[in-house]
């Protein structure tokens, strides 16, 4: 099997420090963590942006702030920006960190309910000019996926030309609105990926470390961090990101995967 990729969501967009004070919300708290997760063995840091008091921004001035920090104490680890921002976003203002020219970034690839009265938006235009803006970049996709619907749009669209191939998936899974974090359903979108792809496994809340396990046993990735989940287990909240991405590095000794550094990620990736 390859060698796995660890990617840490150290922030989010919607997680508080209410919720678990260790949520980084200043660039020195933001670089950090990020520091943090890449010495456990993150090779991607997927990476949102707050103002000092936590709200979430997409700001390009704040993103370089906090991109050059991160660069400044790991400079090879790869750091993907979320295109996503938060919920109620406009298209421009979720665009901004590309052009900072980063390597990767997320591609959100349909529109879903995320709890309450929030709603996602990604119509299927928003995803063209969204992929044909990071095609003119270089900057590899990662296709976020809430629902199995998503994968049949990014599918579509890359054969259109749309999306470069091969596709690299997220599979966000257990988010209130999109489909559930079972294993039953973690099998389904494995089967319906191109065989070409790669996957990574993001599990929300408590299907996570399962979702995570099932994905180092499936040959695939592994997404960890406070953007998913601020629990260690029940009751126990994680000091930083990185104890998840510690935790990972240890079942993924167990079950025989090598853990892949940033430029071997970039190569099973294909990011140039
Ligand atoms: N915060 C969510 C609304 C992404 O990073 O691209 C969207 C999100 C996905 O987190
Ligand atoms: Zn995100």
């Amino acid at each position: 099997m390859e060698k796995l990729i660890i990617t840490s969501a150290i922030c989010g967009a919607e997680v508080t420090k209410e919720q678990n004070p260790n949520v980084p919300y200043t660039v020195q708290e933001i670089v950090s963590e990020a520091k943090k997760s890449y010495d456990a063995g993150a090779a991607i840091i997927h990476l949102h942006v707050r103002e000092d008091d936590g709200t979430p921004t997409q700001s390009a001035a704040r993103f370089k702030e906090c991109i050059d920090g991160i660069k400044a104490v790991c400079p090879d680890v790869i750091i993907q920006p979320s295109t996503g921002g938060a919920t109620g976003m406009s298209s421009d203002e979720r665009l901004q960190p590309i052009t900072l020219d980063p390597e990767m970034a997320t591609l959100d690839c349909g529109t879903c309910n995320f709890g309450g009265d929030e709603i996602f938006v990604n119509t299927e235009n928003m995803i063209i000019e969204f992929s044909e803006k990071m095609i003119a970049r270089n900057i590899k996709p990662e296709c976020e996926v809430f629902d199995k619907s998503m994968i049949d749009m990014a599918v579509r669209l890359s054969k259109k030309g749309h999306i470069q191939t091969p596709l690299h998936f997220n599979f966000v899974m257990g988010v209130n609105g999109g489909i559930s974090g079972t294993v039953r359903d973690l099998l389904f979108l494995r089967e319906s990926i191109p065989a070409d792809s790669t996957f990574t496994v993001s599990g929300v809340g408590r299907c996570q470390l399962d979702l995570n396990i099932m994905a180092i046993i499936m040959g695939g990735h592994v997404r960890v961090g406070f953007e998913d989940n601020l629990y260690l287990s029940k009751g126990n909240r994680a000091e930083s990101s990185a104890d998840f991405v510690k935790r990972i590095v240890d079942i993924a000794k167990i079950y025989g995967r090598e853990i892949a550094t940033p430029d071997e990620a970039r190569k099973i990736l294909g990011i140039k």
